[in-house]
């Protein structure tokens, strides 16, 4: 008997798949079909699938074609398949045309014509259309997530704002963009949804108009730099039933993820200490908006990223915080501590833009600790520690690019299937950030006071 077996992903089951399988099948006598896991498509970069992996399964039985079903969960996995099931021949779409020609080694290798003009990409965006996204601000962040969205299907880069129009101009063309606005109310009329990553200070301001406007709004972090403006954002997209979001990467990034995960099942035992770290240089100029007397500094910059695996793993609820920090002449933090205290656990969260520190997150418990080394923020690659260190664990996940697709791709989706929840990065979450930014800013201030006396 010869045995022929093809991998695919197979969301949203159609002709394309149908006609692939039937191709396959005809090379031999029986078919094995390997469906992606969920997680596997994750890590391979396939982020918009919309199907989960049972009722994937289900399309494929439907069809009544294969003769077997197998997951497959990770790279690497193909070959031992072909071992395993002894197959003769492996088939694929030829979309991956010489991509798997390393199979020869173990079996035939057979590329097959793909149907045109049906995919799962295409039947996505006519159920759901293409949000028409807008991007309010075009400095260095802005650039990156221009880049990470060519990763993410159903939506594109519609249009741009800033009040400087001649900048609003250059990213236009840069990242082809047609439309380019320095008004912001005939910016909103053409989106569907805004990306805001301007000054800090102006995030609340542009994410309301945004809301009451009726558009899905992702803002960049810190969202406000006070608990009130957050939660009245929020309740403004509840209001209007829209989708309000903070683009904290690490929040959405598969390694965190599954470090939140790892923390949470017990196998470090309870959890007493968190130490978090994110510090980068940036020079001091004349306007760099880093240093900015009001809403600059270290912690401002920072903090969202280093504070955000405490709130996830300890909780909202601690009982204090207090900060150490150091300033320069204009009472802009150069590096700062914050110091949580839980009922049975503390941590702390450093932040630095003018003294560097390692960028490392320790998590420890009583039966072990979790190390992530610096950056990591990017959480590619962790380690579980015990006392016996032969019992030790690695793990480690994708952040492909700048890791803004993740965040994307969530945001897109969750504007699609409201019902879905956003349980990576919650409303509660992001208010929480918010009164921390303010009550930092606020210590601040009261420092300058009381040195001015
Ligand atoms: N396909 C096709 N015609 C289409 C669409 C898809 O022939 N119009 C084929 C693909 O070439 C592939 C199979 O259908 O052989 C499954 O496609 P996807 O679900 O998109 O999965 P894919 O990402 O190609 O998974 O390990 C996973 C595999 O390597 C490929």
């Amino acid at each position: 008997m010869k045995k022929v077996i093809t991998y695919g992903t197979f969301d949203l089951f159609h002709e394309g798949h149908r006609q692939i399988l039937l191709k396959a099948k005809g090379l031999g006598d029986y078919l094995i079909v390997g469906i992606t896991s969920d997680y596997f498509d994750i890590q391979r970069g396939k982020m918009n699938v919309k199907q989960s992996l049972l009722e994937r399964i289900e399309g494929v039985k439907k069809c009544g074609i294969a003769d077997e079903i197998i997951i497959e969960e990770h790279a690497g996995q193909k070959v031992a398949d072909v071992q395993k099931h002894c197959v003769d021949i492996f088939a694929i779409g030829d979309d991956w045309h010489g991509k798997f020609d390393y199979l020869n080694e173990y079996c035939n290798v057979v590329y097959l014509n793909r149907t045109p003009k049906i995919s799962s990409t295409s039947l996505r965006e006519d159920q759901f259309g293409i949000v028409r996204l807008g991007v309010v601000g075009t400095g260095r962040i802005a650039t990156r997530q221009a880049h990470e969205l060519k990763f993410v299907s159903g939506v594109c880069n519609y249009a741009v704002y800033n009040p400087n129009k001649s900048s609003a101009d250059k990213f236009a063309s840069k990242h082809g963009i047609s439309l380019v606005f320095d008004n912001y109310d005939e910016f909103l009329e053409k989106v569907d949804a805004v990306y805001i990553a301007s000054p800090h200070d102006t995030h609340y301001d542009y994410a309301l108009r945004s809301l009451n406007a009726y558009k899905h709004v992702l803002c960049e972090k810190p969202m406000t730099l006070s608990g009130n403006e957050a939660e009245h954002l929020f309740s403004v997209a509840e209001q209007n039933k829209l989708v309000l979001m903070e683009a904290i990467r690490t929040a959405y990034a598969p390694g965190f993820i599954n470090l939140l995960a790892i923390a949470r099942d017990g196998r470090i035992g309870k959890i007493k200490d968190i130490e978090a770290a994110i510090t980068k240089l940036i020079p001091q100029t004349p306007h760099s908006r880093e240093y900015d007397v009001n809403v600059g500094g270290s912690f401002t910059e920072l903090a969202s990223g280093s504070l955000l695996p405490i709130i996830k793993i300890l909780g909202k609820e601690h009982k204090s915080l207090n900060f150490d920090f150091f300033t320069n002449n204009e009472n802009v933090d150069l590096y700062a501590k914050a110091y949580l205290k839980y009922d049975d656990a503390i941590a702390t969260a450093k932040t630095g833009i003018g003294i560097k520190s390692e960028g490392q997150l320790l998590i420890s418990g009583t039966k072990g600790y979790i190390l992530v080394n610096s950056p990591w923020w990017l959480t590619k690659a962790f380690e579980v520690c015990y006392e016996d260190t032969t019992e030790n664990e690695h793990f480690s996940a994708p952040f492909p690019g700048y890791g803004m697709r993740y965040e994307l791709a969530d945001f897109i989706r969750n504007i699609r299937e409201p019902e879905l929840v956003n349980f990576k990065l919650t409303r509660t979450d992001s208010i929480a950030l918010a009164y921390m930014m303010e009550n930092f800013i606020q210590i601040r201030k009261e420092r300058l006071g009381a040195l001015a006396c």
